[in-house]
């Protein structure tokens, strides 16, 4: 049935370590050989083999829109005909950089670069640049990015494959970085009452999406805000995955907390690589060369990706579709936990915007304390029976699933239809 993926596999497996180019996309977590996808067409994928699948990866978040959408598909053909790359300032650089700052209430000057983890690394380089401090706090179960200083008790592939402290991290880069846990606001009381002078950021995702979609309660935000602003320390809201999909201003806009610097990646670049940070001017014109925090990229703001970035907001910008997303996600959600529920399999789910997970377990999950007790083997024969009933989900418990606008009701429906097949033999 999947004999070309098989192949494929077989042979990445000489050439790239784990025939993967990121671990996310190997199914450690679910067994089995991964799926070679060939083509996307809008909320759809097409494996090697000529299996068709509903897509809720969207290549972890970016496809908004769903894949090819024409807008995007139109400014990257007449992007390519102007040459690909020139190393230089281009018009189409203060483009993008005017519809993130337009968008997010916090950010006033923003860098492009090429990468959510390029993002988090330079982000937390600045905030220690500005403060002179070198101790950062970040949360158990959140994933940046694979920046050293930052992978610890990371999410992601970091918790599915199990080695969320990574070798080759040195105790060093490690030493600065406390870990608390999420949605603990006294917690986060606790450390500033001890450490306040000397901690330089706090990063978090305020809606994860790499321990599975948890939100971030008001309480903890606005611990966050009060405590970082009492102690001169660094706010930064990790939005690579809310920016632009839990609402077009993201998490801070939805939830009314603003950071002092908020990292981007995923949407923002319509499916090509482009991540950003920004913020207050202030702590921005620390950056070389009006500053002295060094950050590059021979990439960083590449005209293809800009392309595929403006095109991607503008038409979020002028259909403002979050409403509908939403309604959708919810009666995605709904639907699969009332499936699992009628069949006596313990579950809960958790949205915020087109973002969503069904939890195998039997509490909340508000941390990764919760998170880590899901029944992950009935998620990995979950995960094999929606595949092979055409759904393609995230290959792991940890990872959220996304939406898009192209995804329809018939669509969820097939879904949860699935689902209840998959729970009705599964008790
Ligand atoms: N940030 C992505 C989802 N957590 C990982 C994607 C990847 O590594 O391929």
């Amino acid at each position: 049935m999947r004999s070309n993926s098989q192949q494929i596999i077989e042979q990445a497996n000489r050439l790239i370590p784990g025939g993967v180019n990121s671990p996310a996309r190997a199914f450690g977590a679910v067994g089995g050989t991964a799926i070679v996808m060939a083509r996307g067409e809008g909320a759809m994928l097409l494996d090697v083999d000529g299996n068709r699948y509903i897509d809720y990866v969207l290549s972890w978040g970016p496809m908004i829109l769903g894949h090819s959408h024409p807008a995007v598909v139109e400014a990257l053909q007449k992007a390519v005909l102007d040459g690909t790359s020139f190393g230089t300032p281009t018009r189409n650089e203060n483009r993008l950089a005017e519809l993130l700052i337009d968008a997010l209430p916090s950010v006033e000057m923003v860098r492009l670069v090429n990468s959510g983890t390029e993002a988090t690394m330079s982000a937390i380089r600045l905030a220690r640049g500005y403060t002179g401090r070198n101790r950062i706090i970040k949360f158990a179960g959140n994933y940046h990015g694979h920046v050293d200083s930052l992978l610890v008790a990371a999410g992601s592939a970091a918790a599915t494959l199990s080695v969320p402290n990574s070798p080759g991290v040195t105790p060093g880069t490690a030493a600065d970085t406390i870990v608390l846990p999420y949605n603990d606001p006294l917690a986060v009381a606790e450390t500033f009452d001890q450490f306040g002078g000397e901690l330089a950021a706090v990063i978090v995702e305020p809606v994860a999406g790499n321990m599975g979609c948890v939100i971030g309660t008001s309480g903890f935000l606005q611990t966050l805000r009060r405590e970082t602003e009492k102690h001169g320390t660094v706010l930064i809201f990790d939005e690579v995955m809310s920016g632009f999909r839990v609402g077009y201003g993201g998490a801070q806009q939805r939830f009314g907390v603003m950071p002092d610097l908020t990292t981007l990646g995923k949407v923002i670049g319509g499916g090509l690589p482009v991540g950003a940070y920004g913020g207050k001017a202030e702590i921005m014109r620390h950056v070389l060369p009006v500053g002295k925090v060094f950050q590059a990229g021979t990439l960083s703001g590449n005209p293809l990706a800009t392309a595929a970035g403006i095109a991607t907001l503008e038409v979020l910008r002028e259909t403002q579709p979050y409403a509908q997303l939403e309604q959708t996600t919810n009666r995605l959600a709904a639907g699969l936990l009332e499936a699992a529920k009628k069949h006596g399999i313990p579950a809960n789910t958790a949205c915020c915007g087109s973002m969503m997970t069904l939890f195998f377990n039997s509490q909340p999950v508000v941390d990764w304390n919760t998170a880590a007790t899901c029944d992950t083997k009935r998620f990995a024969r979950y995960f094999w029976a929606m595949a092979n009933a055409g759904i393609y989900m995230p290959c792991s418990q940890f990872e959220a699933l996304f939406l898009s606008i192209v995804h329809t009701d018939a669509m969820i429906e097939k879904t949860i239809a699935a689902a209840e097949r998959f729970f009705a033999g599964d008790v």
